[in-house]
């Protein structure tokens, strides 16, 4: 059991029965050309979670941690997408349309792949999700149930989006989330703060929020770990 620092309160968990879940870090959502960027958005505000998520993995794998990495997005034919998605707003490029980095947000294509930084070894579970949510229309329930998993280090994008549907999704499902602040992104400051907020709020309504420091240092299990 370890001690983790955190909001609304300190968390003391088995690492035993926990696992780093890095949602959607991928090339669609963090580099110009892709997905993000042709809904809009100024990609440059994610690029600070990537270093946080660079040493929770490492920290992670040194720990034997079960590591899941998620990536968003659709079959090549979009049976998998449904239309409301695609055709949502006005974005320069849609969903299957043919970018820069190949067609957006398709699954095998350049822009869909987790960003170098961040890649997965050999031994992680990858999550294909056609959602926003990691639990909907994937295998993710039933691998954590079957791994004996309790709770879960959550990092990665969008904060507000997929991060958060997804803890809400694991809540319900009975697991302790743990929203580690700093390898969490948003292209919206506002919204990153108001995610984690929202999480924290009425006694932990969805989970914890902890940052990088306090939550490497538990699995370090070491003793000095309030850095932030
Ligand atoms: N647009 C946005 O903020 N996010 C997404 O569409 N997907 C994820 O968050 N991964």
């Amino acid at each position: 059991m370890v001690l983790i620092a955190a909001e609304p309160g300190d968390l003391e968990i088995d690492l035993g029965k926990t696992a780093v879940v890095l949602i959607d870090m991928q090339r669609d959502f963090l580099e110009l050309g892709g997905f993000g960027a042709a809904l809009g958005n100024d990609v440059s505000q994610l690029a600070a979670c990537v270093e946080p998520c660079q040493r929770l993995l490492a920290a992670a794998r040194k720990a034997g941690l079960l590591i899941v990495h998620t990536r968003e997005g659709h079959l090549p034919d979009l049976s998998d997408a449904p239309p409301s998605k695609v055709e949502r707003g006005a974005p320069s490029l849609r969903i299957g349309d043919p970018g820069p980095m190949g067609r957006i947000l398709i699954r095998g294509e350049a822009g869909h792949d987790i960003i170098p930084d961040l890649y997965p070894a050999a031994d992680e579970i990858v999550i294909d999700k056609p959602g926003k949510g990691a639990f909907y229309n994937t295998p993710l329930g039933e691998l954590l149930k079957d791994k004996g998993i309790a709770n879960l280090l959550v990092g990665g994008v969008t904060t507000e989006v997929c991060v958060n549907t997804t803890i809400r999704e694991a809540n319900d499902r009975g697991y302790r989330c743990i929203a580690v602040s700093d390898c969490c992104g948003s292209y919206f400051p506002d919204f990153h703060d108001m995610g984690l907020a929202m999480i924290k709020a009425q006694g932990g309504i969805f989970g914890w929020v902890a940052n990088s420091g306090d939550v490497i240092a538990a699995i370090q299990n070491t003793t000095n770990g309030s850095t932030s």
